[in-house]
């Protein structure tokens, strides 16, 4: 059985239930609520000193970072897989993947975004610019990036769904949420539309989470 530590609104722990989903896994979840602090308490930093969800147990194995649970599942069990075999795609994919994971999502963490309003006595609307401003940067680019190298391809990189629309698809929900006018990323905006076609994005949705709250 895997084990996944998740929270609804966590998009890290939304890739991870997409990809549990497209893989086709039973999972049982361990609600972990960021809002209540609960990644900082004892018993939850003993399992992810990093305090941080997603958190996966399998056979006794804890593995933490999102993208290091996907590539674990992608490796063990190969059926539908989730990295393309071509080491080109691969690379793209990862890129993709990568530039979310490693050049927007952190700037929107709640630790991050707490520091600003601890230390720097940020208001919720200059709190709020921060986060939509590093989205629209970050998207700027995967734009670009997809339009020239794939301009047809019904997901980032291929017809499949591969890592890239696993954390692209967290991240337009996030946009979405943070009010940024999404018309200005047609091509990313027609993936996320893609993806929300298979079951496995629509389980994975944050509104469908039991542990989800308005
Ligand atoms: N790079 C990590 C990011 C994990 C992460 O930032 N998780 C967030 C939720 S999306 C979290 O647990 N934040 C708690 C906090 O900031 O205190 C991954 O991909 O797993």
């Amino acid at each position: 059985m895997i084990e996944l530590y998740t929270y609804f609104r966590s998009s890290a722990s939304y890739r991870v239930r997409i990809a549990l989903n497209l893989k086709k896994f039973n999972y049982q979840n361990h609600y972990v609520n960021l809002k209540e602090g609960e990644q900082l308490q004892a018993d939850f930093a003993k399992l992810n000193p990093q305090k941080l969800v997603p958190v996966c147990v399998m056979d006794k194995k804890t593995i933490t970072q999102s993208l290091a649970i996907i590539e674990y599942l992608d490796e063990i069990y190969p059926d539908n897989k989730i990295l393309p075999d071509d080491a080109f795609l691969k690379a793209q994919a990862r890129s993709i993947a990568y530039s979310i994971a490693c050049e927007i999502q952190p700037f929107g963490n709640v630790k991050t975004l707490q520091y600003l309003k601890n230390n720097f006595a940020a208001s919720d609307d200059q709190i709020k610019a921060w986060a939509a401003d590093w989205i629209k940067n970050g998207f700027n680019s995967l734009e670009k990036q997809i339009t020239e190298l794939f301009p047809q391809t019904t997901f980032c990189c291929s017809n499949l769904p591969t890592l890239a629309d696993i954390c692209l698809v967290p991240q337009v929900y996030n946009a979405l949420r943070f009010g940024i006018e999404m018309h200005q990323f047609p091509r990313i905006m027609a993936i996320y539309q893609a993806c929300n076609q298979l079951s496995a994005f629509q389980k994975a949705a944050p509104e469908v989470q039991d542990d989800y709250q308005v």
